[in-house]
């Protein structure tokens, strides 16, 4: 199904979503999010795809928010539409069963910077820069910025980044842990995937269990989740990918993993 802004190629099982509104330094509006769902949920039941890429077409942003043309024309039901779209579409993300990277290109503001701490790890060119700059607009950040940042990188450097407004260089955001890696531009693409494609020899049901037991656990109290991680490890004992997993260690070969 071809999109009018997003750009989706899959190559070695790994998805690649490239969101294209360059004039617009890759702003999300509704279209866009109805889009990226539509897309999330096709790869999400794709049996094909093990691994997701999204980034940001061109060289100068990731993506530099909402779209702020469109939302300062909501009337207030709009605005809650809008809500549930963003919501819904990052939800689809972080629950995915599949490990998803952003690839920070440029600048990841607003909606964008949610969008990159909704996926599971982030990498980041070192020409990139991060920010949360809703408050210089009036507004609060809406799309999980004020919870995802302050569970990423802690209270205080997600307080100074929420109240400021001010944006961060891809160093910085390194430092406090709010990307994982930072590379130069040319590296940002080969070194997701190549993050990506080392998951990719690991047991499908094995990453859907981790990026559950941990999404859901850090909600938990630390007994709470310490169940939820023995129950999901129960589990995969009943999986063919276990018995695949520990016969290829003990017969010293690589494992075939099936996802079942
Ligand atoms: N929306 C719409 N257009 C944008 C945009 C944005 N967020 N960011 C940039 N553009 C457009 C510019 O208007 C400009 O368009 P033309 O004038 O050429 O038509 C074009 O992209 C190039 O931008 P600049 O000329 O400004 O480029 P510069 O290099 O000078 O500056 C910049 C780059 C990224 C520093 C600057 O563009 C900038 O400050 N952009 C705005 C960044 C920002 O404030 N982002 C946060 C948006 S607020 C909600 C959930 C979530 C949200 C809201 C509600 N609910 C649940 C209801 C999220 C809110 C946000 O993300």
């Amino acid at each position: 199904m071809p999109f009018e802004n997003l750009k989706v190629e899959i190559v070695d099982r790994i998805a690649t979503l490239t969101i294209c509104r360059e004039k617009a330094l890759n702003a999300l509006n509704s279209e866009i999010l109805d889009e990226l769902l539509a897309v999330l949920q096709d790869v999400k039941r794709n049996g094909q795809v093990g691994g997701v890429i999204v980034t940001g077409a061109g060289e100068k942003a990731f993506v530099a928010g909402a779209d702020i043309a469109e939302m300062a024309r909501f009337e207030p039901l709009q605005a809650c539409e809008f809500s549930h779209r963003i919501q819904n579409t990052f939800g689809v993300i972080e629950t995915l069963g599949k490990p998803v990277v952003a690839a920070i290109n440029g600048f990841a503001l607003g909606g964008g910077c949610e969008l990159a701490m909704a996926c599971h790890l982030r990498i980041a060119c070192h020409t990139a820069r991060l920010g949360q700059p809703e408050v210089k607009l009036g507004i609060i950040a809406g799309a999980g910025g004020t919870q995802r940042l302050a569970r990423l990188v802690g209270k205080g450097h997600a307080l100074e980044m929420l109240l400021t407004g001010e944006a961060i260089s891809a160093e910085e955001a390194y430092r406090i842990g709010l990307v994982n890696r930072v590379v130069s531009p040319p590296e940002l693409i080969p070194t997701c995937r190549a993050v990506l494609s080392e998951m990719l020899k690991n047991g499908p049901l094995a990453l859907r269990y981790s990026i559950d037991a941990v999404h859901n656990g850090l909600e938990m109290s630390l007994e709470e989740g310490l169940f939820l991680e023995s129950t999901l490890l129960g589990m995969c004992f009943a999986t063919t990918d276990m018995k695949e997993g520990m016969s290829a260690f003990l017969e010293k070969r690589f494992a075939k993993f099936q996802g079942k």
